[in-house]
């Protein structure tokens, strides 16, 4: 159930379950229908949607299955669940986006995937496709974290969040920001465990997937009243909203959205590109920009900035050809 208590969290932590929103038998359905696609898939697809006839993973970790939405149609009451609509309104706003909706299972494998931000001001959720326990592939999350730098500028030792598993049974639910360092663990055991993910943005998120996937469902209609009417606001959200390798760009962002009210309330009036609502209370919704730079580790910060300004200096496909040289 997504009560507000449950929202409050959201906003508090960058994560939180809200347990299982649909029933048994449409879950057994959905388990079913998941394992006969792994069957017929057992790699997954491409980024073009082709089907994958090796093990080697194009994301570590992952085999993954995107146009859902177009082999069964089961898949679309998971956008048309009143409590999932609920939540991401209240976040998004109304005629928000759906960005991305695929299924991911995770084989035996003993490599994690690092903590990291996808980018700002956006809502996703995951719903366990299996029974998973820790330690077999499941997402984990740091509580309060999309409130601190990225994870690659941090100094863990100096931080004090711990990271907490996403584990449970068939159908329990997740959201959570992308913005919340987040990763995924190890899976020991030979049982392969599926989770299904999607990602929102508000009614100003792009609809071409940036790497150029093919988006194989149907998007809500995209009325024109939605496109961007602030271009100014348009580009400085879009430029500081997608850096997790920046921390300049990063703390940009979260001063304009934090500490500059006027400047940032007037852009999700808007809609404006990662930009999502605010909770509402002041409490919930502050910003220390003491705590942010309390954890940060000076040596990787300097070794990174001074990477990508190398990297900015030569080019990306300069400093390719030098490391594969
Ligand atoms: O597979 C997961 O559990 C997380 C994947 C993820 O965070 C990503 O692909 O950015
Ligand atoms: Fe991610």
């Amino acid at each position: 159930m997504i009560t507000e208590e449950k929202i409050k969290l959201l906003y508090e932590k960058g994560s939180v379950g809200v347990g299982n929103l649909f029933n048994n038998n449409y879950l057994e359905q959905l388990q079913k229908i998941k394992n006969e696609l792994f069957k017929e898939f057992p790699y997954g697809q491409d980024d073009q949607l082709n089907k994958k006839n090796s093990s080697d993973f194009v994301r570590p970790g992952s085999h993954m299955i995107w146009d859902l939405i177009d082999r069964s149609p089961i898949f679309s009451k998971i956008l048309d669940n009143e409590n999932i609509k609920k939540i991401s309104t209240r976040v998004l706003g109304a005629n928000y986006n759906v960005a991305s909706f695929y299924i991911r299972k995770t084989p035996r494998i003993n490599e994690k995937l690092n903590p990291h931000i996808d980018y700002q001001g956006g809502l996703s959720f995951s719903i366990l496709l299996d029974d998973i326990k820790e330690n077999e592939g499941e997402t984990f999350f740091y509580p309060r974290s999309h409130k601190l730098p990225p994870p690659p500028f941090v100094d863990f030792k100096k931080n004090s969040v711990h990271p907490v598993s996403i584990t449970g049974k068939l159908g329990d639910t997740f959201f959570w920001f992308p913005d919340c360092w987040h990763g995924r663990n190890e899976n020991l055991n030979d049982k392969e465990t599926t989770i299904l993910m999607c990602h929102l943005g508000n009614s100003n998120y792009p609809t071409k997937d940036p790497i150029g996937r093919m988006r194989n469902y149907n998007n809500k209609k995209i009325a024109s009243e939605n496109k961007e009417n602030n271009k100014f606001l348009h580009e400085f959200f879009k430029f500081f909203g997608r850096a997790p390798n920046s921390i300049l760009r990063h703390i940009i962002y979260c001063i304009a959205y934090f500490k500059l009210k006027g400047l940032s309330n007037f852009a999700i009036s808007k809609n404006t590109i990662y930009t999502r609502k605010k909770y509402g209370d002041s409490k919930i919704d502050s910003f220390s920009i003491i705590n942010y730079l309390k954890v940060i580790n000076p040596s990787k910060t300097i070794t990174i900035i001074i990477k990508n300004f190398i990297k900015l200096i030569l080019g990306k496909r300069l400093v390719g050809k030098i490391k594969k040289s």
